[in-house]
Order: C-alpha cells, then sequence, then structure tokens
C-alpha cells in the first residue's frame, strides 16, 4: 500500500482492531507487570514503567505522524526534555533559543546546570548563531520554533546544516506547531519533541511529552534513561491522547482557520499595538514561515496599547477565552506569559526578550470565529 495521508496515519496506525475481541477500540492495559512463563519468558512485557501495549500503540503513531522510525511517550513535555539532558555527558554544552516556554527555562537554568553548561541565544540570527557554534562548541542545539510566547521562527535546516559540521545534536521542539504543521526531523534535526499535553492530544485532559528519532542509538539512550528514571505515562493517559490524536488534523485546521481571522482582527484594532503570529505578512520570519511550515498554527501573541492595568481589564472580561495556562485544546484558552507560564524568568531577562506585561497570548480554540471575535471585542470595550 502507498505511504499513507496525515489524516488517515492519525486515525488507522497504532489504532488496529484489538486482535483478541475484534474491538475497533485499542483495549485500555491497565497492569503494572505481566506473567511470565519462566524467569525471563515473557511475550515483551515485563513492567509498565518500561513497556505497556497502549503507550506502544501510541508511539507507533506518533513515529509515523513525525515520520520517524522511533518514539518514546513520557509522563510530560518537562521529563521528555530532561530524558534528553540526562543523556547527554557530564559537562555538555547546550546552546539554547532565547525565547522558550518558561518551564524549560527553569528546567536549563536552574535544574541542569549543576551538570550541564548552558547559553542562551537568539537563534534566528543565523550568523550570530554560526559564530556561537564555532566558539561555544554546542554538543547540543535546543530550538523551539515557533518560540512560545513571541512566535519567533528559527531555521531548522539551516541550523541542522551547521550542527552536522561541528557534530552538534540540534532538537526541535515542536509543540506550537504539532506533528500536522511541522516535521523537523524531515529538516535534518535529530530529535523532535513535544509536549503532547497541548494540540496532539487536544482536549486539556491529560499531560504527557514524547520525543521522536530516527537514530536507534538515541532511542536506546533514552529509553535507558526514561526506565532507569520512571517519568512513563500511565496507559489511561496514553489512551485518551491515542482517542484525541484521531482528529488532530481537522482541529489544526480548524484552529488555524480561527487564528487567521483572529490575526488580521486584532491587526486592525486601534486597541491593539502589534500583533504576532506567523500567518501575517508583518512577521519578521514569515517567508521562512511559509517554506519550513506547512501552516501557521493556532498561537498568536499580542500587545495591548498600554500596561499591566489593561492587561488586567482585557483579561478578566474575555468569556469564551478562559484565563489559564496552557494551550492547543478545543477551548480557547489566553495567558498572560509574564505573570503566568513565563514567570519564571527574570523580568530583567523577560523585557530583555520583549515579554512585557502587555504581551498577551492567544491559544485559539475551534469554536466559531465570530463568536469568539465577539468575545475580544467585548473585552477590548471593557479595556
Ligand atoms: O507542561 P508539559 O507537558 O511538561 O510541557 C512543557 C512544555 C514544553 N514545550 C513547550 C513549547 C511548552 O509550551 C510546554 C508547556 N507550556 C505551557 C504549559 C504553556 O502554557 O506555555
Amino acid at each position: 500500500m502507498k505511504e499513507m495521508k496525515f489524516e488517515t496515519k492519525v486515525i488507522h496506525v497504532g489504532g488496529e482492531p484489538d486482535p483478541t475481541t475484534g474491538a475497533i477500540m485499542p483495549p485500555i492495559y491497565q497492569t503494572s507487570t505481566y506473567v511470565q512463563s519462566s524467569p525471563g519468558e515473557h511475550k515483551g512485557y515485563e513492567y509498565t514503567r518500561s513497556h505497556n501495549p497502549t503507550r506502544s500503540r501510541l508511539e507507533e503513531c506518533l513515529a509515523s505522524l513525525e515520520n520517524a522510525k522511533h518514539c518514546l511517550v513520557t509522563a510530560s513535555g518537562l521529563s521528555a526534555s530532561s530524558l534528553i539532558m540526562h543523556m547527554l555527558p557530564k559537562g555538555s554544552k547546550i546552546l539554547c533559543g532565547d525565547d522558550v516556554y518558561g518551564g524549560t527555562y527553569r528546567l536549563f537554568s536552574k535544574v541542569f546546570p549543576e551538570i550541564h553548561d548552558y547559553k542562551f541565544v537568539d537563534t534566528t540570527d543565523l550568523k550570530n548563531l554560526e559564530k556561537e557554534i564555532e566558539s561555544f562548541k554546542p554538543a547540543l542545539i535546543w530550538l523551539e520554533t515557533p518560540t512560545n510566547p513571541l512566535l519567533k521562527i528559527s531555521d531548522i535546516a539551516a541550523i541542522s546544516k551547521l550542527a552536522k559540521k561541528s557534530n552538534s545534536l540540534v532538537v526541535v521542539d515542536n509543540t506550537f506547531m504539532s506533528p500536522f504543521f511541522q516535521n523537523p526531523l524531515d529538516l535534518g534535526a535529530d530529535i523532535v519533541l513535544h509536549s503532547m499535553t497541548k494540540f496532539i492530544n487536544g482536549h486539556s485532559d491529560v499531560v504527557g511529552g514524547a520525543v521522536m528519532m530516527n537514530s536507534s542509538e538515541l532511542r536506546d539512550k533514552l529509553f535507558f534513561y526514561q526506565n532507569a528514571i520512571g517519568p512513563c505515562q500511565s496507559p489511561f493517559d496514553s489512551w485518551l491522547v491515542l482517542r484525541g490524536i484521531k482528529t488532530l488534523a481537522v482541529r489544526m485546521k480548524a484552529h488555524e482557520q480561527n487564528a487567521i481571522k483572529i490575526a488580521d482582527f486584532l491587526e486592525s484594532h486601534p486597541k491593539v499595538e502589534r500583533v504576532v503570529y506567523p500567518g501575517l505578512k508583518s512577521h519578521p520570519q514569515h517567508d521562512l514561515a511559509k517554506k519550513q511550515m506547512k501552516g501557521f498554527g493556532g498561537m498568536i501573541t499580542f500587545f495591548l496599547k498600554g500596561g499591566i492595568d489593561e492587561s488586567r481589564r482585557f483579561l478578566e472580561n474575555v468569556k469564551l477565552f478562559s484565563l489559564a495556562e496552557s494551550l492547543g485544546g478545543v477551548e480557547s484558552l489566553v495567558d498572560h506569559p509574564a505573570i503566568m507560564t513565563h514567570a519564571s524568568i527574570p523580568k530583567a531577562v523577560r523585557e530583555q526578550l520583549g515579554i512585557y506585561d502587555n504581551l498577551i497570548r492567544l491559544s485559539v480554540g475551534i469554536e466559531d470565529q465570530e463568536d469568539l471575535i465577539q468575545d475580544l471585542q467585548t473585552a477590548f470595550s471593557m479595556v
């Protein structure tokens, strides 16, 4: 059979009917252990921290969506990031994009500096990045693209080329695009990482992470740490993601359609200072976005005219957009990064990056777009 398209893979890869009963939905193997017929003789499953058939189905599906040979599903996005850090030899150098999720920044600036050496740089500036790679000689380059929350876009193919010359690994956190809109391994990255808590699951009811890669050596190293440290996802949560992921393609299209309309609306609104959305011509890396992404996604960042008081009034008056951390669910969310998701970044660093008190991040859901625009309109009128 010809290679299946994305829309087919999300439903059928890992979604084969149960061979024992014919159940069209995969069983939840809610078990911690597996019976052996003789010591060491088993059916490939010994203990759920190491392997679980429900989780294996999800891993198979996710690997196919990122055109990867391997996938490991973890308990959260950050536990997936931690596994990658544990895998590196002590004292490794990591060059990380300067604008990343606040929790990633905290992990790399407060937890792992005891083991490794981190440098945060603007990875959208290729010339400067090339110099940094030459002088810092990183073992690993960490890209989040588009970034959270400023939606900056790094050139995955060009950076992967530079990295190959210096034998650095490239990791791409692809959470904002999901495998539907961007496939970093196809562009030369070594590992792609997702917080499955977001678009992949899509229903705001699971925390999870995943890493995909083509190298069996990398997979085996990461699996060793996954098994040794223990951040495995529960069978029930893996099953929920298997359920949620079936609609990933239709959801991503709907998120994007709404986001395009809302970005246009915001760009013409008198109370908005600036809108950042990869699909807008005004986005500084719009051409790169068109080249390396298959769509622009459902995340929008904008700057309100004013400061914290105006932001508070806006955020207290939206109704359909719920004020909450996280993103990527079917329901629209709004976030104030400086106080919420990126509070762990020191104020001075935040402001250097442009994460001011008037910056607001939208995770545009799949509700009716006129209802969403009306909701924003009402909140603006209260500012
Ligand atoms: O929350 P967790 O599943 O551990 O994923 C961490 C993570 C990793 N990478 C990116 C790009 C992320 O956005 C996140 C989590 N982000 C939020 C909770 C947020 O509201 O931005």
